[in-house]
């Protein structure tokens, strides 16, 4: 597939950018070949500098659940954007976003905007820290939070699961303040805090894994660490940068009925501008400065412009129609997906919770970051590129979620499915 103007802007962006992008994913690492440069988008479509169009299903990642360039989100952009777009000074709008996040989202009463997941996910650990007064925090491996030190860690040696830096420049007194625990193993979980009795202030988890494909938690994994957490005074921090606004209205506490002390925000909440949040019960976030000692700030945060596009979004999705129809596109999609593959006799499994899913070139279930990381990439490289070609954009890589938007049409969904059956006799 010749990707000319693609190739000439990738060209160009490499002489001035690291890698010629602005997040390493979009580089085409995991899957080969030239990223496509995109010029606009559309609904559930998007156009690449050669005038290619794609059905895509990334959709920023997350943020265009209700497809790209949706009028009543570009509509207050503009009109936001007319009055000036950020001020360093508190705004009506930033009140009712927040009023209306709250209005969603189970227990949470307060609510702090930011630029980022991982800024929420970063500004979260800290508040947990600051109000349980412990240090070591547990995260899972293959879970992403954002790219702050405390969150760049892999597995380390010995059976105290002592984290170590995955990229240089973490440290090591870092490192040791993260304990890694294995997603979907409870047990693991107790052992754990049995061997760090009273030093964890918080176990942090994307309730549904996002970020080695789509992993749901198996029944009772997120009851136990509620109970555990409990039990053990730790604060339980759902990063539902994700599945926020995404797998309902609000998010996996609704949908999977567990309540989290500390919830994180990032994509939807924001309407494809740069808007990141956390939010929890009053006794907890009343210890952010200016009212307590946890010290946290942002230039931009909760700035107009931004706070306008999360806000046409969280109103059109309050009104609630938009789950369902994504759940059933989503669970066609699968199906279809499933018998093709099946059909061609390749191995695989796919993992769907809501408009969430992920294909797994796998010979065992995915349930967690070791089984994910036994697929087969070679037969997802040839999988991406042969639906590429077809006009077909999913993630370019295995251990991504694909995202559905509902500006896609079950013809679409035909036409994604049709591709899938054509590159399937190639694998
Ligand atoms: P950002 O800082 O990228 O806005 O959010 C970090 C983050 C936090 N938590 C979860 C569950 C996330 O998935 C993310 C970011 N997700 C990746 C996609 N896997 C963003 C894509 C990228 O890194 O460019």
């Amino acid at each position: 597939m010749e990707y000319k103007r693609s190739s000439a802007l990738f060209a160009e962006a490499q002489k001035v950018i690291p890698g010629g992008v602005n997040s390493p994913v979009r580089a085409f690492k995991a899957v080969g070949g030239t990223p496509i440069f995109v010029k606009e988008a559309k609904g559930a479509y998007i156009t690449d500098e050669d005038g290619k169009r794609y059905i895509e299903y990334i959709n920023s990642w997350g943020p265009m659940i209700l497809g790209h360039a949706h009028t009543p989100v570009i509509d207050a952009v503009i009109e936001k954007a007319q009055k000036g777009t950020s001020f360093g000074m508190p705004t009506e709008i930033e009140t009712k976003i927040a009023e209306l996040a709250v209005s969603m989202v189970p227990n949470i009463d307060m609510i702090r905007f930011v630029n980022s997941g991982t800024e929420a996910c970063m500004s979260a650990v800290r508040l947990a820290r600051g109000y349980t007064g412990k240090d070591k925090i547990i995260k899972f491996a293959g879970c992403y939070h954002g790219h702050s030190d405390a969150f760049l860690i892999q597995a380390g040696s010995g059976a105290v699961t002592f984290g170590s830096p995955n990229s240089p420049g973490v440290t090591q007194g870092t490192a040791k303040d993260t304990l890694l625990a294995r997603f979907n193993d409870l047990e693991n979980v107790k052992e754990i805090i049995a061997q760090n009795q009273g030093e964890i202030a918080c176990i942090i988890i994307e309730p549904v894994a996002g970020n080695m494909g789509c992993i749901p938690p198996k029944k009772g994994f997120l009851e136990g660490l509620r109970s555990l957490c409990d039990a053990h005074e730790i604060l339980l921090i759902f990063d539902e940068v994700m599945t926020g606004f995404r797998l309902a209205k609000g998010g996996a506490q609704e949908l999977l009925g567990i309540h989290a002390d500390i919830v994180c925000f990032g994509k939807v909440i924001g309407g494809g501008l740069p808007v990141g949040a956390f939010a929890a019960r009053k006794e907890i976030m009343s210890h952010l400065a200016p009212l307590g000692p946890v010290y946290q700030a942002g230039t931009l945060s909760g700035n107009p412009l931004a706070m306008a596009a999360g806000l046409a979004m969280l109103k059109e999705l309050n009104e609630g129609a938009v789950f369902s129809s994504l759940q059933a596109k989503t669970a066609y999609l699968h199906e279809g997906m499933k018998k093709v593959l099946t059909e061609a006799g390749v191995n695989h499994y796919i993992n769907r919770i809501g408009s969430m899913i992920s294909v797994h070139f796998c010979e065992a279930p995915v349930v967690d970051f070791a089984s994910a990381a036994k697929g087969n990439n070679d037969r997802f490289k040839k999988f991406f590129h042969g639906l590429l070609e077809r006009g077909i954009y999913i993630a370019p890589s295995a251990f991504e979620t694909w995202f559905l938007s509902d500006a896609l049409t079950y013809e679409d969904l035909d036409v994604t499915i049709q591709a899938v059956k054509e590159v399937a006799a190639e694998l």
